[in-house]
């Protein structure tokens, strides 16, 4: 948790293969490529819920895989890993202030926004929109247990905006005067739904019971291929000191405390989603995965190709393993 939000967990992931690489010693590539795997799998375990983890880190580990299975020597090697890794992250600021840029034409001057959490994709559109000379309220919810709507609050307020922070709990009392609700995203099913932090889904319902519009602004590395099999995003449990303090639990041994660090929205309760690529509805989430990501059964057809671009959503990722 030293590290929030998706797409920065995502850069943090890709940052340490890096280091891992140029600070590392092998004496063969093979030797480099294995050590890089086993680094992978580490990461991936570190958040079980955020797809752009394991998207990013393979994104990575297929350059490296396509270097070592053409025997290319370790300088090479550490080369084309670095080329991956700048590749990734690169593209990924870029995706972020490209969804600002799109995001903002949804907001009017007026308007009252509510968000929930803090995601760097949600306060770029806010921010952006902003800075276009829009004038508009913003209602965050603190986002309990760990408060990260403090930080967007803090963030926004700092670039000027008119903000609000409310408990979650207030919510449904402010909705009516919302105009849009915007979230950011985790993971994204090809159904369309929508992993978020937790308190999201009573976000949307509510948002739908008041007619409130409900988007979600996310990179389109955190759409999670292997939900096109069927495979269903793990939500990440948190441990219990992050809901009571210590001593609370101690004295109510009986009461077991549940913290469950994501939930999912269902696509009936969102309006579109915002990504780099454009604005879809959530059903249309499937075609746009299909597009990026290799058929589950089928080999990458331009793989070698995709550590090149630049634009990293142009290319075929690696189905997530
Ligand atoms: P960006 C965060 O999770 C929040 O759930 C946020 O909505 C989501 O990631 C996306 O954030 P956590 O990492 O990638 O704080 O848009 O547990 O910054």
């Amino acid at each position: 948790m030293e590290v929030r939000g998706a797409g920065r967990i995502a850069r943090a992931a890709v940052t340490a293969l890096k280091r891992y690489c140029d600070e590392s010693e092998f004496a063969t590539s093979e030797e480099l490529y294995r050590g890089l795997l086993g680094a992978g799998a580490r990461l991936k375990d570190a958040r079980p819920t955020a797809v752009s983890l394991p998207n990013a880190i393979n994104y990575v580990l297929s350059a490296a895989g396509r270097g070592a299975e053409k025997g290319i020597s370790l300088d090479s090697l550490v080369a084309s890993i670095d080329e991956a890794c700048n590749s990734f992250i690169d593209s990924s600021l870029r995706a972020v202030q490209t969804i600002g840029m799109i995001g903002a034409k949804r907001i009017v001057d007026g308007d009252t926004i509510m968000t929930h959490c803090n995601s760097e994709a949600v306060t770029t559109v806010l921010t952006t929109a902003h800075s276009e000379g829009k004038r508009f309220n913003v209602i965050v919810t603190e986002t309990r247990p760990k408060y990260q709507g403090r930080i967007t609050a803090s963030v926004l307020a700092k670039n000027g905006l008119t903000v609000s922070l409310i408990p979650d709990s207030a919510a449904r009392v402010y909705m009516r005067k919302v105009d849009k609700e915007i979230v950011g995203a985790d993971a994204i099913a090809s159904n369309g739904a929508v992993v978020n932090k937790i308190g999201t889904a009573q976000m949307a319902v509510i948002a739908h019971e008041t007619r409130t519009k409900f988007y979600v602004a996310a990179e389109t590395y955190k759409l999670s291929p292997t939900t096109m099999l069927g495979e269903l995003v793990e939500i990440e449990d948190r441990g219990s000191l992050e809901v009571v303090p210590r001593k609370w639990q101690e004295s109510n041994k009986k009461v077991k405390v549940l913290n469950p660090a994501f939930d999912i929205t269902p696509p009936e309760f969102i309006d579109l989603i915002i990504t780099e690529q454009g604005i879809f509805p959530p059903q249309g989430m499937v075609l746009l995965m299909r597009e990026l990501y290799p058929a589950p059964t089928q080999k990458p057809t331009d793989a070698s190709a995709g550590a090149k671009r630049s634009d990293l959503t142009k290319a075929r990722l690696r189905r997530n393993r």
